[in-house]
C-alpha cells in the first residue's frame, strides 16, 4: 500500500477521544504523593502520574477527519471561560466496593461544571455523541481497588490554576491506557 493510501486509512479510521482539563504541577505532585501512600495501604491498578486529568466529556470512537472540527468546538466552548484557581479535595469512589474506581475531587466543583456544560453544549450543537451522564469533577487515581483490602490514607491537597482544556486520544492497545493531547485550548 502506498503512502497516500495509508494516510487515507488513518483519515477514515476512528479514534477514541475525550475532552479534559489538564492539571498544574502543584496538583500533579500532590496526587502522586497520595498515590504513593495508597500503594502502602491498598492494592489495585494505578493510573500513571502522566495521565491525571479531569474528564469534561467522553466522546468514544470518532472518525479521525473530525478532529479539526472538535478542536474548533473546544476553542469556541472555552472562549467565555477564564482560567480559575482550584483546590484538591476528598477521595471518593465509583462502582462496586470489590472493584472500585478511586478518585480525588475538588473543594469547588462549580467552575469545572460550568466548563463541562459549555463543552457538552457545543458538542451537542455540532451533532457529536458523548456520554451525558451526570458530571462530577474528579481525577481517577486507581481502578479495580478492593475497598475492603485496607484503610485509605488522607489525601494530599494542593491549590493551583486550571488553565488548559485538551482534546485527548485514548489508546487502549498497550498494557496501560495512553493519553495523547491532540489539541490544547488555553483559558485566558
Ligand atoms: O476521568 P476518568 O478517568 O474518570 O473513565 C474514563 C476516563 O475518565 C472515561 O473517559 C476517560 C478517559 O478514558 N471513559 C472511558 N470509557 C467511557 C465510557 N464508555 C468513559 N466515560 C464514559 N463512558
Amino acid at each position: 500500500m502506498g503512502a497516500l493510501a495509508i494516510m487515507c486509512v488513518r483519515y477514515n479510521a476512528c479514534m477514541r477521544l475525550f475532552i479534559a482539563t489538564e492539571l498544574p504541577q502543584e496538583m500533579l505532585d500532590a496526587l502522586a504523593e497520595t498515590q504513593a501512600e495508597l500503594r502502602a495501604c491498598v492494592s489495585g491498578r494505578y493510573v500513571g502520574a502522566d495521565s491525571f486529568h479531569v474528564t469534561l466529556a467522553f466522546l468514544g470512537e470518532v472518525e479521525a477527519w473530525r478532529v479539526n472540527e472538535l478542536a474548533d468546538i473546544l476553542d469556541d466552548a472555552c472562549s467565555g471561560h477564564a482560567a480559575f484557581e482550584s483546590c484538591l479535595g476528598e477521595l471518593g469512589n465509583f462502582g462496586r466496593a470489590s472493584k472500585a474506581t478511586l478518585w480525588q475531587g475538588f473543594t469547588d466543583k462549580k467552575p469545572f461544571a460550568e466548563l463541562a456544560q459549555s463543552v457538552r453544549r457545543e458538542l451537542a450543537h455540532a451533532g457529536f455523541d458523548f456520554d451525558d451522564k451526570g458530571f462530577l469533577p474528579h481525577i481517577t487515581l486507581m481502578r479495580k481497588l478492593d475497598l475492603s483490602s485496607g484503610v485509605l490514607p488522607m489525601p494530599h491537597v494542593a491549590r493551583g490554576t486550571i488553565d488548559t482544556v485538551s482534546l485527548f486520544e485514548s489508546d487502549l492497545s498497550g498494557d496501560y491506557p495512553a493519553y495523547t493531547a491532540l489539541h490544547r485550548t488555553f483559558l485566558a
